[in-house]
């Protein structure tokens, strides 16, 4: 099954129609993940291997207007600096951009702003493509419901399926061959006092893409094979620590899905490693501060950067441990 041919069949009668409005903006924001997507059973429709589960960071994400212009060639802009379109950030987006139009159908003015660093694994792609398909539906009038745009932003990357809702969100791996069961879902709960501190240690593009990384990791290492028994596990106490609001257990968890996940790329060949020194030295003081009585723990994704999991009446103890970070409340509506 190709990416066209799901496009196809969620559009239907409305596939490659010329867009409805001349412009349009949408908003989704960035995700992270508290128990890890890694690893695909198709890497054509970025299927998983196993579900995953995630909490969206509220206005941390990316806001994209897209207007139809009348040159030959779309123009790309990030943060109100032009994009060159040979660029892989701009390929990657025109490549998905064109599963929507024909050939000859009009180009577009895109204008991203995003107050994520880009590439930095603080889940840019993910709020990338969610915005993405959230603005063409505008565009296009497609009126598509959640679960359909979670589908189409999982062609263009895997998480993004998971940036369509904001709180937590679980995503079914699904069996379906075409994916049409392979999806976002909200989860009810509401955690206010849950707190995330993106610890950003380096803000520059990493050397392997996650794309890759997760497939050495699949294809060669030994320890891959425990990973979908631990995220059973982990999803399970992930959901029970949320519906009882068991801050230790979710931390728990979440810190050491994390870890394992780094563990399966450290064993794969060659050797996969996205943390630096600063990175350890971090955990080590995470670790010692646990040891003091404070609840904070951390999970990390495919790049050096941490995000710190703790609760808001910590806010000042972990604050002042660690300056620089950026706090971010999932649940404040503010
Ligand atoms: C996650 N990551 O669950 C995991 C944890 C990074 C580490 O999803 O190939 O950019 O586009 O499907 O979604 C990042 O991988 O990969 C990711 P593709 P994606 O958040």
């Amino acid at each position: 099954v190709k990416k066209i041919d799901v496009v196809r069949k969620i559009l239907a009668d409305r596939f490659q129609q010329s867009p409805v409005y001349q412009t349009a903006e949408a908003f989704a924001p960035t995700n992270i993940a508290l128990c890890k997507y890694w690893g695909k059973r198709d890497t054509e429709l970025n299927l998983p291997l196993t579900s995953s589960l995630s909490v969206s960071l509220a206005h941390k994400g990316a806001l994209t207007r897209l207007t139809v212009n009348d040159l030959a060639c779309d123009v790309i802009s990030l943060n109100n600096q032009k994009i060159k379109l040979s660029d892989i950030f701009s390929q990657k987006l025109i490549e998905f951009l064109n599963l929507f139009r024909a050939e000859t159908a009009p180009k577009f003015n895109i204008n991203i702003d995003s107050n994520i660093p880009i590439a930095a694994g603080l889940a840019s792609s993910a709020c990338g493509f969610a915005v993405l398909v959230r603005v063409l539906d505008k565009l296009y009038d497609w009126q598509l419901s959640l679960t359909q745009q979670s589908i189409l932003a999982r062609l263009g990357s895997g998480s993004a399926c998971r940036s369509l809702w904001d709180g937590f969100v679980e995503w079914e791996m699904g069996v379906a061959s075409d994916g049409m069961d392979s999806h976002g879902q909200a989860l009810p709960a509401k955690w206010p006092e849950l707190s995330v501190g993106l610890h950003v240690i380096a803000a520059t593009p990493k050397k392997l893409s996650s794309r890759l990384a997760m497939q050495q990791t699949v294809l060669t290492s030994q320890l891959y094979q425990a990973w979908p028994q631990q995220v059973k596990m982990d999803l399970a106490n992930l959901k029970t620590a949320i519906s009882e609001k068991d801050f230790l257990t979710l931390g728990k968890t979440a810190e050491n899905n994390a870890l394992a996940m780094h563990a399966t790329m450290l064993s794969a060949w060659p050797p996969i490693q996205y943390s630096l020194p600063e990175t350890h030295a971090s955990m080590d003081k995470v670790w010692q501060l646990r040891r003091e009585g404070l609840n904070v723990f951390f999970t990390q994704d495919a790049g050096p950067n941490l995000k710190l999991l703790f609760l808001a009446q910590d806010l000042k103890a972990v604050t002042e441990q660690f300056s620089n970070i950026e706090v971010v409340m999932p649940f404040d509506s503010k």
